[in-house]
């Protein structure tokens, strides 16, 4: 999922019905390992630039779900940005569910984690 802003805002949270978790994560090489981390102040997204979500950076990360997720459904995301104001917007997106290895895929499911 790639994400071009069209001023300055951060990706600051997101809500999916089919989670009672929604975390924006990042995934950092340090050194041999992968880490993953919640991004505490949210995802930068300078006006222009596309930032893409993707496997071993950038992802959203659904924990607590509610059903097992089915390969070649989607499901309905709400991401929330926040601008430099510091005012809130919404935007609703479907994400095909793409059930792979751990990492192969930009959405995962938090159990698929074995760190
Ligand atoms: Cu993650």
């Amino acid at each position: 999922m790639k994400l071009i802003a069209k001023e300055n805002v951060r990706l600051v949270a997101a809500s999916s019905p089919a989670a009672g978790v929604v975390e924006v994560h990042e995934m950092k090489m340090e050194g041999d390992v992968m880490k993953m981390r919640a991004l505490s102040g949210g995802l930068e997204l300078p006006a222009g630039k596309s930032v893409e979500l993707k496997p071993g950076g950038f992802h959203v990360m659904l924990m607590d779900l509610k059903a097992p997720l089915v390969k070649d459904t989607s499901i309905s995301l709400t991401l929330i940005f926040k601008d430099s104001k510091g005012v809130e917007s919404r935007m609703e997106v479907k994400v095909p569910v793409a059930m792979t290895a751990p990492g192969g895929a930009a959405m995962m499911d938090h159990s698929q984690h074995k760190m």
